[in-house]
């Protein structure tokens, strides 16, 4: 067994050092900034300069109070990107699925994107997440494995993730509440938080079944990061349950835009 799978199996996690190209990580968080831009434009009438980011991250959390539900849209176009697919896909991070044990590896659900910071959130959880296991969401294969990296060098002051070494051998734990993602009660979990510091290409790889939360976020800027999700559809007990999918993903039936498009707008898209 490699090194690696060693660790990886006894820790529940392997933070790689400088596993992604600076250069790939920033330009996707320049485009996610780049599609709030376009955002901000509408709904504030401001042109802002995205490589300005303390400056940009203002304008946002204006936009987010200004237009919530243009807001949250926004957030999640900027999950369906072209170039964090393609992330997604990239054979640096399937290869080193491989090498922590998943055969075959496959995503799990779309690829996720967290801007946290309290000003960009209405309730708590939704900037800070309580301790909590991510296989209760997924429930995909036992050795599902999540991916975690920041967009911008994260340590304790930006809350960057904290995370439970070895806590995933417990299995499922009990968690208070299902809504959005539930939180394990203190008294369950042993006091032996470890808080992570990544630099901009640091990449975590953990165990769907380790007990992570957000770290506290005590700076005004966003902490920007990514999470992607895979399962291994060679796992037994994933192919015995007939590959069960925990996310919902449907088109609602109403229209959003009442009476919309007049022809003439559809002429001056064709002509
Ligand atoms: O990024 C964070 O602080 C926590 C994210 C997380 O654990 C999740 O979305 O499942
Ligand atoms: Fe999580």
């Amino acid at each position: 067994m490699s090194s690696l799978r060693e660790s990886y199996k006894q820790e529940g996690y392997v933070l790689l050092k400088n596993f992604l190209d600076k250069e790939l990580i920033t330009a996707i968080h320049r485009e996610g900034r780049q599609i709030f831009a376009y955002q901000i434009q509408r709904t504030l009438g401001e042109t802002v300069d995205i490589d300005d980011l303390p400056s940009f991250e203002q304008a946002m959390y204006r936009f987010f109070a200004a237009d919530f539900t243009a807001f949250a849209n926004t957030g999640k176009q900027v999950q369906h990107m072209v170039s964090l697919h393609r992330l997604g896909t990239d054979s640096r991070i399937t290869d080193t699925l491989k090498e922590l044990g998943l055969d075959y590896p496959v995503i799990g659900v779309r690829p996720a994107m967290m801007f946290n910071s309290r000003h960009l959130a209405k309730r708590d959880d939704y900037w800070r997440l309580g301790a909590h296991q991510d296989w209760r969401t997924g429930q995909g294969s036992l050795d599902s494995v999540v991916v975690w990296f920041p967009l911008v060098p994260a340590g304790a002051d930006l809350g960057a993730l904290q995370i439970l070494p070895r806590s995933h051998r417990a299995g499922l734990y009990d968690s208070t509440s299902v809504d959005y993602i539930g939180t394990i009660p203190d008294e369950l979990l042993t006091d032996d938080w470890q808080q992570l510091e990544f630099e901009v290409g640091d990449v975590l790889f953990f165990s769907a079944f380790l007990v992570h939360r957000s770290g506290v976020n005590s700076t005004e800027s966003v902490r920007w990061s990514v999470q992607l999700r895979y399962n291994n559809l060679l796992e037994t007990t994933f192919i015995e349950r007939g590959y069960p999918l925990a996310y919902i993903y449907k088109p609602q039936a109403e229209l959003i835009t009442p009476d919309f498009p007049a022809v003439s707008q559809m002429n001056e898209i064709f002509n």
